[in-house]
């Protein structure tokens, strides 16, 4: 659009100049200047799964109460210089019908390969492959990345256009948009052929463009930006919570107790991703999503943009998140805090799964150690098999142990471990195991005062040469 209305001013301009340099003065814009106060752009987003392309979609409304037509609609699609360097290859722009009625398409490379050194090229824009999707429009993306879209012919006073269609790998971000009359100043300031006087006519194309300027149409709507090069889930939930306060500025979100739950949801992932906890960081960004109408739907207090805005980006969160189980002993207790040696007790272990994905059944274990650390010398007392445990879920299991005859008398720590025999791949291998209490191993004392308490007299018919006793002893101490 940029090149054609520069093509067609410049036309103008020599026409006003050739035909007419004397009439040049002739103040175009005070015959002609249109009410042009309001147009608006709604814009809704989809994601495909399969492809990861969002498909962005935008419909241009020219209110009844203008008298002009939408000339364009342009906007700002820049790559973020912290962005990911994201393919322009196939991206595709629409030139509008050709005579023999096929459309006219120009790459995005060949379109600018005049402009830059293609050697040195790098991806300017956000947008991987774009074809608008209705016919009679002419688009153009500059290599600093401003998306222009002519429609043709232009938008009349109580009408809309569109949807105009980019389909893009970049996130929804907050992009400045701007819809233009179809208002053309005379000729471009400083434009006047040297070989002739423009007098007037040159100072009036000024203020024409002071006067366009101020008839553009100015605002935000959703555009597609590259995903951050250094991804970083503690700074990701600030460029979401940064997106709800600019949401609830720009009217797209207008429920305050929804604002405040869904930053709820921002603070306990954030509070949580630290301690490892990707399991509750998880529940809390799919509250934050399930609190939000799925895009491209609306709600009368979330439009199509905070829905597109908030609940993709928080997709994207959440798809980054790792996906592992993680295993943690959160507490293990026993039933006395002494034992002897021979003896039974039991021991409390609970195990939890704080990572983000489901964790299959496995084996843990319960250990005595003499110091705090899980080493070779500390004493196996008995393992148990911890069935399946979701995201966040936890299991607690209690079994009774045999203290070892052999085991030395003194004080030990009582330790459990998740997964012992390494079948569960997690986020983290080396939390699995916990210290609890210290329990004191007490040896038997000897047996003294002994009693029968049993004894059976073996028999046989012929009485044999001599009987067979067997004596149960039973230490009164024990
Ligand atoms: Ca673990
Ligand atoms: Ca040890
Ligand atoms: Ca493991």
């Amino acid at each position: 659009m940029q090149i054609r209305r520069i093509f067609t001013r410049t036309m103008i301009s020599l026409a006003f100049c050739l035909l007419t340099p004397w009439q040049g003065g002739a103040n175009h814009a005070q015959e002609d200047i249109p009410i042009f106060t309001e147009a608006k752009v709604a814009v809704t987003v989809i994601h495909a799964l399969d492809t990861g392309i969002y498909t962005y979609q935008y419909t241009l409304t020219n209110p009844p109460a203008n008298t002009t037509e939408i000339d364009g609609f342009s906007m700002n699609i820049s790559l973020s210089p912290s962005g990911l360097l994201l393919p322009t290859m196939g991206l595709t722009l629409d030139r509008g019908n050709r005579s023999d009625g096929t459309r006219h398409l120009v790459s995005f490379e060949d379109d600018v390969k005049d402009l830059i050194d293609l050697s040195a090229f790098v991806p300017a824009v956000p947008v991987g492959t774009m074809m608008p999707s209705v016919s009679d429009l002419w688009t153009s993306v500059s290599v600093i990345g401003k998306l222009l879209w002519s429609p043709h012919p232009r938008v009349p006073p109580g009408t809309s256009h569109g949807p105009l269609q980019v389909f893009s790998p970049g996130l929804p971000t907050i992009r400045s948009f701007q819809i233009e009359p179809d208002f053309y100043p005379t000729m471009e300031p400083g434009d006047c052929p040297e070989d002739q006087e423009c007098g007037d006519n040159e100072e009036s194309a000024e203020g024409d463009f002071l006067i366009l300027n101020q008839l553009i149409i100015r605002g935000k709507t959703l555009g597609p930006t590259a995903p951050p090069a250094d991804f970083n889930p503690l700074t990701f939930i600030e460029t979401i919570r940064g997106y709800i306060t600019e949401s609830q500025t720009l009217g797209w979100l207008t429920d305050a107790n929804l604002s405040s739950a869904l930053n709820g949801h921002l603070n306990t992932a954030a509070e949580a991703i630290p301690t490892g906890d990707i399991a509750t960081a998880k529940l809390a960004i799919e509250a934050f999503i399930a609190a939000l109408p799925v895009p491209p739907l609306a709600t009368a207090v979330c439009r199509s943009e905070c829905s597109g805005l908030l609940v993709f980006n928080a997709q994207y969160l959440l798809d980054r998140l790792p996906k592992e189980p993680d295993l943690i002993v959160t507490n293990v207790t026993a039933s006395a805090n002494s034992v002897q040696s021979g003896g039974i007790f039991s021991v409390t272990t609970t195990i939890r799964n704080q990572g983000g994905g489901m964790a299959n059944a496995s084996f843990a274990h319960i250990l005595f150690s003499p110091d705090t650390t899980i080493d070779l010398t500390d004493r196996f007392l008995s393992d148990f098999s911890v069935p399946v445990i979701g995201i966040g879920q936890t299991q607690t299991i209690t079994t009774t142990p045999s203290i070892p005859n052999d085991i030395s008398p003194g004080n030990y720590t009582l330790m459990a471990c998740a997964d012992i025999t390494g079948i569960i791949a997690e986020i983290d291998e080396t939390n699995n195991c916990k210290e609890g209490e210290q329990v004191t191993v007490n040896a038997p004392p000897p047996p003294t005062n002994d009693e029968i308490s049993e004894a059976t007299l073996i028999t046989s018919f012929p009485f044999p040469d001599h009987y067979t006793i067997n004596r149960h002893v039973q230490s009164e101490n024990l």
